[in-house]
């Protein structure tokens, strides 16, 4: 007798991973929407999350490689001297580790392999991902290496489906500094949100990329092998597989520098020459004189300061900041106030 699709999907999975999908096919609606609201006026933009089809989660990837990028490396280091006090909020009782936007699962591991290994049965690995491929294969090679661990993938868009979090005691990490990829009220409103789903004795640790010198920032988003200049004009190649258009990439150019004033690098796509682009899907021209910009993305950076404001405003107490040697980047231990 044939069965449901998804059933039989949910059947074919190992018993201790649990894939829930959030996401109902709507991701194209809405780009359509963000498309046609950035790209149709005077001043242009998209939002960053269409960096990251295939290609451009892989080219994130290689980003975090190169010399230039110093945020995963740093972050990393100070993640593995703080993995063992941060894992002991599992203690000896059964509670759930959440990570937002979870990519591939490097940082994760750094976490898990700081427990007992006899303990990891009271962990249940839920990481929320919009990419299908990125939660699958991190999820199957997470069991695979760590026996005993549970892991429930959410194929959800943490700025719209945390209400998918479970209920029970966690640790909910948001890693990598993205939260400075939002601006000040959105990210206040995505921290509102995550202090929304967390109980009194449940932890968030929260990575934030800190201010720092202009040139070790502005070299991080302009590295030397032109990872990032390729990483930004995907967006494009994106845009036109999606919604059927025909804008040339060569058209434009990569341009990332530090805003002093409101401290974040900002990302754009230059045009070189004039472009005269048809986005089909979206019956819009795109018309641009040379010099014109696409923003594609802010990063923020912050000081302790100006991260606490945000904090306070959503609702969220620091109990402690953990950071390198230098200040570069940080991660905070909040409470729910
Ligand atoms: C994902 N996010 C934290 C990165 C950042 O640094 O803002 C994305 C990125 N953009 C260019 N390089 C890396």
């Amino acid at each position: 007798l044939s069965q449901p699709a998804r059933k039989q999907e949910y059947r074919a999975q190992p018993p201790s991973l649990e894939i829930r999908d959030y996401l109902d096919g709507d991701l194209r609606q809405e780009m359509i929407r963000d498309a046609r609201q950035g790209l149709s006026g005077g001043s242009k933009s998209l939002p960053p999350k269409y960096f990251y089809d295939e290609l451009g989660s892989c080219l994130f990837e290689d980003i975090c490689e190169t010399p230039e990028y110093y945020p995963t490396r740093v972050e990393m280091g100070i993640l593995k001297k703080y993995a063992a006090s941060i894992m002991d909020f599992f203690g000896d009782e059964e509670s759930d580790l959440v990570e937002l936007g979870s990519g591939s699962n490097r940082k994760v591991r750094t976490l898990l392999d700081a427990v007992d290994p006899d303990l990891l049965e009271l962990i249940r690995y839920v990481p929320l991902e919009i990419s299908q491929s990125a939660l699958r294969q991190s999820a199957l090679e997470l069991i695979r290496d760590y026996q005993g661990l549970r892991v429930l993938g959410l194929m959800a868009d943490f700025t719209r489906h945390l209400d998918a979090l479970p209920r029970g005691r966690k640790l909910i990490t948001f890693l990598g500094g993205s939260i400075g990829n939002f601006s000040s009220a959105q990210a206040v409103q995505l921290l509102s949100a995550v202090a929304e789903v967390m109980g009194p004795r449940d932890r968030f640790i929260l990575g934030l990329d800190m201010v720092k010198p202009v040139d070790v920032l502005e070299r991080a988003y302009n590295d030397a092998a032109g990872v990032t200049e390729r990483f930004n004009l995907n967006i494009l190649a994106n845009i036109n597989r999606e919604l059927n258009g025909d804008l040339d990439p060569s058209d434009f150019e990569h341009l990332a520098f530090f805003n002093r004033d409101e401290e974040q690098i900002e990302m754009h796509l230059k045009a070189v020459r004039p472009v005269q682009g048809r986005i089909r899907d979206l019956d819009l021209e795109l018309r641009m004189k040379p010099g014109q910009t696409i923003h594609t993305e802010i990063s923020r950076k912050f000081t302790e300061d100006s991260a606490s404001k945000e904090f306070d405003q959503a609702g969220l107490k620091p109990l402690r900041w953990m950071r390198d040697q230098q200040g570069w980047f940080s991660l905070v231990e909040l409470a729910k106030v």
